[in-house]
């Protein structure tokens, strides 16, 4: 849908423009470029989350606008980390908390963020994972052009199916870590070129829509999948990380005494088996199957960025990247997301934006992934989403020390929350229990010091900013996705 001609008259009169051609106007506005990855913590170079990493493209694209360092997802799980960014709500707002809730069906009327940018003149493109599996692909309010790989993919708002490109896989499982009762937990290198991975379909799929003249601005997102399990990628990217070289992560023995029992439960839920990891002598192997999938989907973003480079979008574009959520690799005796700790909640987010960002900066304020919507509409000066539940990172990209009183927030399941101020990380519990980290002092968040009269006044004041569950937030049922049949059943009938 293109800006109705009142609109674009009233826009010319607001902006007091000589009378320039529509289409030179309408073109005058940003593009943007929408990169997300999957499950990536911080372990990006430029933001030194592990010693080793090497992800030379998305530390190139740190150094053309602004890396958000103390940047956090808005619920360290795909789906309600998805669906929170791409309508601007907070589960606490959606009643979305989990994978199995559909987010369409719980938030009919949301305009999402490709949709917002349609409806006001742009040609919104999408590929690989930006919704959870399952969701959002076939959106017919979101996307102008999807790359859709199913072929049972219906267009239908939300029945759709897996639209991703099959990925290679050895004979399963590799790993011989039967109780670990997380599907997908496994790795191996694979034979295979890596033209046959799902990332680099969809990153082509990606660079030829950048090479296309659209006749309109675009919103063009791609999504890789991989660090996500399972971790197979081209042996290539095993040998960046020789095996006996590899650098594991700090972990305390006795880090968990401290916690409350719901932290305990969090640390320690059914797919978590440090233990096992360790035991079954999979710890550095996992560390190196993990850091290789970070530099392959690097390497993807890195042809993405290429084009990018070389296309005419080149000067008028607004990049961002984002992380669904981070991911543990042994910290707190804890594997994968689903928790509230830094490593599950920190992310990397970069936006580099034309005019407004300064190529290299750092900006320290923590922030979260209900910004993103807000920011880009902000960035391609369309109105502010209609109901979003974060406001624009605008004054921080002007200003990476400009004076900023948000915290970050993070929600994992109903009544469990993380608040982040530059100072403290405070987390608390559905069943009322804390913790609370100094995080300056301490950065591997090993002392919970909610138990500490010294700190009660800032305990205090953290648990102020915790986002009240709304009384009438939605109960968002439950639903069963079936792929083969591409269709979600509620589980309770
Ligand atoms: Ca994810
Ligand atoms: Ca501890």
């Amino acid at each position: 849908m293109g800006l109705s001609h009142a609109a674009a008259m009233s826009r010319r009169a607001f902006l007091g423009a000589a009378a320039a051609a529509p289409l030179a106007r309408a073109q005058s506005r940003p593009n943007v470029l929408m990169l997300a990855v999957d499950d990536w913590n911080d372990w990006i170079g430029a933001l030194g989350g592990h010693p080793q990493v090497k992800t030379p493209n998305v530390d190139r694209l740190a150094s053309m606008g602004t890396l958000f360092t103390d940047a956090h997802t808005a619920a360290p799980l795909c789906n309600p980390s998805r669906s929170a960014l791409m309508t601007g709500r907070r589960p606490t707002t959606s009643g979305v908390y989990d994978n199995d809730q559909p987010w369409r069906i719980a938030m009919p009327n949301a305009v999402t963020l490709p949709e917002h940018f349609r409806n006001n003149g742009y040609r919104a493109m999408g590929a690989g994972k930006l919704f959870h599996h399952g969701q959002g692909y076939n959106d017919p309010r979101c996307w102008d052009e999807y790359f859709h790989w199913n072929p049972k993919a219906r267009a239908d708002g939300m029945t759709d199916g897996y639209s991703f490109p099959p990925d290679p896989e050895p004979a399963r499982p590799v790993t011989p870590m039967p109780s670990v009762s997380w599907r997908n937990f496994d790795w191996a290198p694979v034979d295979v070129r890596e033209q046959e991975m799902p990332d680099y379909k969809v990153a082509s799929w990606a660079i030829e829509r950048l090479k296309q003249n659209h006749g309109k601005p675009f919103f063009l997102a791609g999504g890789m999948f991989r660090p996500h399990i399972p971790w197979f990628v081209p042996k290539k990217y095993f040998d960046l990380y020789p095996l006996d070289e590899v650098v594991l992560p700090p972990v305390k023995d006795d880090d968990l005494a401290d916690l409350p029992e719901a932290g305990r439960k969090m640390a320690l839920n059914e797919h978590s088996r440090h233990d096992l990891v360790v035991t079954t002598g999979n710890w550095k192997r996992a560390v190196q199957a993990y850091l290789a999938c970070i530099s392959f989907s690097d390497t993807m973003l890195g042809r993405i960025l290429d084009a990018f480079e070389t296309s005419p979008a080149r000067e008028n574009t607004v990049v961002a990247l984002w992380s669904d959520h981070g991911y543990h690799l042994g910290e707190k005796w804890h594997w994968h997301k689903q928790a509230l700790w830094q490593r599950a909640t920190h992310i990397p987010l970069i936006i580099a934006a034309p005019g407004v960002t300064k190529p290299g900066s750092r900006c320290a304020a923590p922030v979260d992934t209900m910004n993103v919507y807000p920011t880009l509409a902000d960035l391609a000066g369309l109105p502010a989403p209609a109901s979003a539940d974060g406001v624009s990172l605008r004054p921080l990209l002007k200003d990476p020390a400009a004076k900023w009183e948000r915290p970050a927030i993070s929600t994992f399941l109903r009544g469990n929350h993380a608040v982040y101020t530059e100072r403290w990380h405070y987390i608390r519990y559905a069943d009322g229990s804390e913790e609370l980290y100094d995080r300056p002092r301490d950065p591997h968040e090993w002392v919970n010091l909610a138990g500490n009269p010294a700190h009660a006044e800032a305990k205090s004041a953290m648990a102020r900013l915790v986002p009240r569950d709304a009384p009438n937030s939605p109960r968002v049922e439950s639903y069963r996705f079936d792929p083969a049949e591409v269709r979600w059943t509620p589980k309770g009938r």
